[in-house]
């Protein structure tokens, strides 16, 4: 299958989170992708081609104009204070406070986002339009009659609601090619979220609609990150409701266990009858992953692969975590070489 990539995620480096009480090197890193082409380039998957350039349009079918607008001002912004150090949210508003954007930097920061995952740096908004167009390019892949495509996203995208970053996300690649499947004729679109994090944004994104099935299996927002979105009982609302489903799992679960809920999740696909499905591909559900707490095994993801392309749909994969540097590759080429040998 065709593998959307370019050198531009390289711009989004340097940048650094919170952790432990700590202000450390961002567990998303260029390293990332580096690992992934290596496994892929090792197992003879691909051809590897550039995205070609969609513009804000796709984007802003998905984003609010205003967010948008934050992203491609950010850094300039940041940096006319005189800093050059990265751009790290550390305000945010409770409950009761006003939802007006400040004309402040550090204002805006906080307004556009709900945690100090999303740090801007120079090249960090060239790189997140370059992913959206990765997902954009594999959407045209699949509009032109390919069965799969996988688009190798940096950063990910699945946290990122209409107005919010968060969780390394910016832009929601995931949902602009969703929406852009939609726009180009597909009736029903299916997401289907394996990143071990619950995909609050795409969740939120089309929390309302009956056009895009939204599935998610992850870590049970009780113990796990993003905390605040990711139950069960989170089932859709308006015309769409009984279209999203939630599949949180505790900390220690197993590919027995996370296997039980893909084929529960698989079966709601199924139901839907989608033209086109996207899948989230997070490979954070490594047993080794550092800031996770599943335990999946490299072979896991040949079965996931195999699973998925059992469901005989038009198939984009877009990358979102994963962040076990060392295995990451061989995690994701697995789960590509287990959909294609199915
Ligand atoms: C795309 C994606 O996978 N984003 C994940 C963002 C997770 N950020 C918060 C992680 C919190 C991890 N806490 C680790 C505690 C270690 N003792
Ligand atoms: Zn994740």
């Amino acid at each position: 299958m065709k593998i959307i990539h370019t050198p531009r995620h390289l711009g989004h480096s340097g940048h650094v989170e919170l952790n432990n009480g700590q202000i450390v090197p961002a567990f998303e890193k260029p390293e990332r992708v580096a690992m992934i082409l290596d496994a892929i380039g090792a197992r003879g998957l691909g051809p590897l081609i550039e995205p070609t350039v969609h513009g804000l349009d796709p984007l802003l079918a998905v984003h609010d104009p205003a967010y948008v607008r934050f992203l491609a001002q950010a850094w300039e912004l940041w940096t006319a204070e005189g800093r050059e150090t990265p751009a790290l949210p550390s305000f945010w508003r409770a409950p009761g406070m006003r939802f007006i954007e400040p004309d402040a930097i550090d204002g805006k920061l906080g307004h556009f986002s709900f945690d100090a995952g999303c740090c801007i740096v120079a090249g960090t908004w060239d790189a997140v339009q370059a992913g959206a167009d990765a997902a954009l390019t594999g959407v045209d892949l699949l509009s032109g009659g390919e069965r799969a495509a996988f688009a190798l996203c940096r950063p990910p995208g699945h946290h990122a609601h209409a107005g919010t970053m968060g969780g390394y996300c910016f832009i929601n690649n995931a949902a602009v090619a969703a929406q852009s499947l939609r726009d180009r004729g597909a009736a029903r679109v299916a997401i289907l979220d394996v990143d071990y994090h619950h995909g609050n944004g795409t969740q939120a994104i089309f929390y309302e609609r009956g056009d895009v099935l939204v599935c998610n299996i992850h870590a049970d927002p009780r113990q796990e990150f993003p905390y605040f979105l990711g139950y069960a009982d989170e089932t859709g609302a308006g015309a769409g409701e009984g279209f999203n489903a939630n599949f949180p799992l505790p900390w220690g679960t197993d590919y027995e266990g996370w296997s039980a809920a893909l084929e529960a999740a698989c079966g709601r696909v199924n139901a839907f009858a989608p033209d086109a499905l996207i899948v989230s591909l997070g490979v954070d559900t490594y047993k080794h992953d550092p800031i996770s707490q599943f335990r999946l095994d490299s072979p896991d993801y040949l079965r996931i692969g195999r699973r998925i392309a059992a469901l005989g749909l038009p198939t984009l994969f877009v990358m979102e975590g994963g962040y076990a540097v060392e295995a990451i590759g061989v995690n994701v080429a697995n789960t590509l070489e287990g959909f294609e040998t199915a």
